[in-house]
């Protein structure tokens, strides 16, 4: 049972920095040294959490995904394993910015009154830690949160972000219709093994996968997974593992993963992969993947989180369409402002499926994905996951197929529901996914490349003294900023001159920067767009600072 003293107790091993702390896109993400009060109030929040939804388990990682080692972060996943509640953001914020104990315990007490949980009732939390240095002292600020606050609780250890998430949902729909899977890691590597190798029946890959793990925790969990997945004879794949080293806490997202690849517009210097090699990189969570190749004439080609939108989407709607349930299905996409323009008229013209544009964040493109029956959604960067609604899970369910041929693709279907992690991205199980694909379709990488021509872009990351100064217009999908003042009129100005020509400048949610994207018809406009926003971006930073 939770008091107050036990409350004030601990909190005072965690004082409050005199930081200002705000829950953004992903959570709480900064330098690791301020995290300890933050992480705390986390751990109380997500006590509240579970007793306002009954006693659900509410899960909380602790992880800063692709940033740097000396970073980490907090994160709370709600019951189906999904994000927290943005109406509860807000919430987390204050408890973080309490100054002083009495005043986060008075916080504490306000907010269980305003959302009306009973601080007395059960409530249990389960977490998980990623690989970074700072992660076991920071477990110890939640678990000192959950004990003042009479939460029960079950400390996963290390895991990927997306297994986290998975747990969540288990542990919350066990015994019920929508009863997930086994609530284990195991159980985890079991669901996916299983269904790939359903999915992969009669097909097989071709050559092997190198696959980058961004030295962190993707490179023990897949190591890990690669035991339940069918040898390459039996409809398996051959996956080698790199940039796995997860003992030196220091290399992690050092000149690899995800991140690297996708904003350098590069393979890790330390690839040896030879041209024509099917590659992937994860990020430092093993939330996110992007494809990548070297081509015959040496030119890196990079398969964004905007191919795999558009080779999932084309795969998912063929295959419905060989059910047979194409029209029972209403199949659409969801991606941000970051998409290629290319990938979008790719998906309405050669498709012929809707696309929604949303800000960045899964739990923007996530809420999205649900209005469709199958949801897909990815942002650029290579985060991402197919979702399918209920209808569509009974649909498939209960659908008798009329031939051969529409029990194949049935088969296939139903395989994918399982195979795809229904919670978040989760960088593991889509790369499985594209490997079914490819080995479906028959294609190479670079024949995936050929499906659509990308426009040229470029993204660039400024550094400015206040990122909080750049707001967007609501309602934009962050296309547009609302201030600094002028500054969106500077960069129309600018991108009517450039043929095929679009930019935008938006503030990180996740780093201290704003993040400028500019695409054009050739590469060298791209490039030249790009650094002229971030010219503005940079002026415009200084004048208001
Ligand atoms: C997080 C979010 C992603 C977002 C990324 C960058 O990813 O989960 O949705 O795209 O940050 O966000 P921003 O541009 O606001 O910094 P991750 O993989 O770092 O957790």
């Amino acid at each position: 049972m939770a008091s107050n003293k036990m409350i004030l107790e601990a909190s005072a091993k965690h004082p409050q920095p005199g930081t200002a702390f705000q829950y953004g896109t992903a959570g709480f993400r900064m330098k690791a040294d301020l995290l300890d009060s933050v992480v705390f109030r986390v751990g109380l929040l997500a006590a509240l959490r579970s007793r306002k939804l009954n006693g659900q388990t509410i899960g909380v990682m602790i992880t800063a995904s692709h940033n740097p080692p000396v970073d980490n972060g907090v994160k709370l996943v709600d019951p189906m394993g999904e994000m927290l509640e943005g109406s509860w953001e807000p919430h987390a914020t204050l408890l973080a910015n309490a100054k002083t104990d009495q005043e986060l315990l008075d916080t504490y007490n306000w907010l269980a009154r305003e959302v009306k949980a009973n601080t007395d009732a059960p409530a249990h939390v389960i977490f998980a830690r990623d690989t970074r240095a700072s992660g076991p002292r920071l477990v110890e600020c939640l678990t000192d949160a959950l004990k003042a606050a009479g939460a029960e609780y079950t400390d996963y250890k290390i895991l990927t972000t997306p297994q986290l998430h998975y747990l969540v949902r288990c542990v919350n729909t066990k015994g019920t219709q929508y009863e997930y899977g086994e609530a284990s890691e195991e159980g985890y590597y079991k669901k996916l093994g299983e269904a790939f190798k359903t999915a992969m029946t009669h097909r097989k890959t071709s050559g092997s996968v190198t696959v980058d793990c961004a030295n962190g925790v993707g490179g023990p969990k897949l190591r890990e997974l690669i035991k339940y997945l069918p040898r390459g004879a039996e409809g398996g794949v051959d996956i080698k593992v790199v940039n796995d080293d997860v003992v030196n806490p220091d290399i992690l997202n050092s000149n690899c993963g995800a991140d690297y690849v996708k904003t350098q517009q590069r393979a890790p210097p330390s690839s040896k992969a030879n041209p024509m090699d099917r590659c992937c990189s994860l990020d430092g969570d093993a939330d996110r993947v992007v494809y990548y190749f070297i081509d015959e004439s040496n030119t890196f080609r990079l398969l964004d989180g905007d191919r795999i939108a558009t080779l999932a989407a084309s795969f998912i709607r063929d295959l419905a369409r060989g059910a047979g349930l194409l029209d029972e299905l209403n199949i659409g996409v969801v991606q941000t402002a970051y998409a290629n323009g290319a990938s979008t008229n790719f998906v309405t013209q050669n498709l012929k499926l809707p696309v929604v544009c949303t800000s960045t964040g899964v739990k923007h493109l996530h809420h999205a994905a649900m209005r469709f029956d199958v949801g897909v959604y990815f942002e650029a960067n290579g985060h991402g996951t197919v979702i399918f609604s209920d209808r569509a899970l009974r649909t498939l369910d209960k659908y008798e197929p009329k031939s051969p041929a529409q029990h194949d693709a049935l088969k296939i279907l139903r395989a994918l529901t399982d195979l795809i992690n229904q919670a978040v991205g989760d960088a593991l199980s889509d790369m499985l996914l594209v490997e079914v694909i490819l080995a479906h379709k028959s294609i190479t990488v670079n024949e995936w490349l050929n499906t659509y021509i990308d426009l040229p872009n470029r993204l660039v990351r400024v550094e400015v003294p206040d990122r909080n100064n750049f707001t967007t217009v609501e309602g934009t999908a962050e296309r547009r900023l609302a201030s600094p003042a002028k500054v969106q009129q500077l960069i129309d100005e600018l991108v009517g001159k450039y043929k095929q020509g679009r930019a935008f400048a938006r503030a990180s949610g996740t780093e201290d920067a704003v993040r400028v994207y500019a695409e054009a018809s050739t590469r060298a406009e791209a490039d030249d767009l790009a650094s002229k926003v971030a010219g503005i971006v940079r002026s415009q930073a200084a004048s208001t600072a």
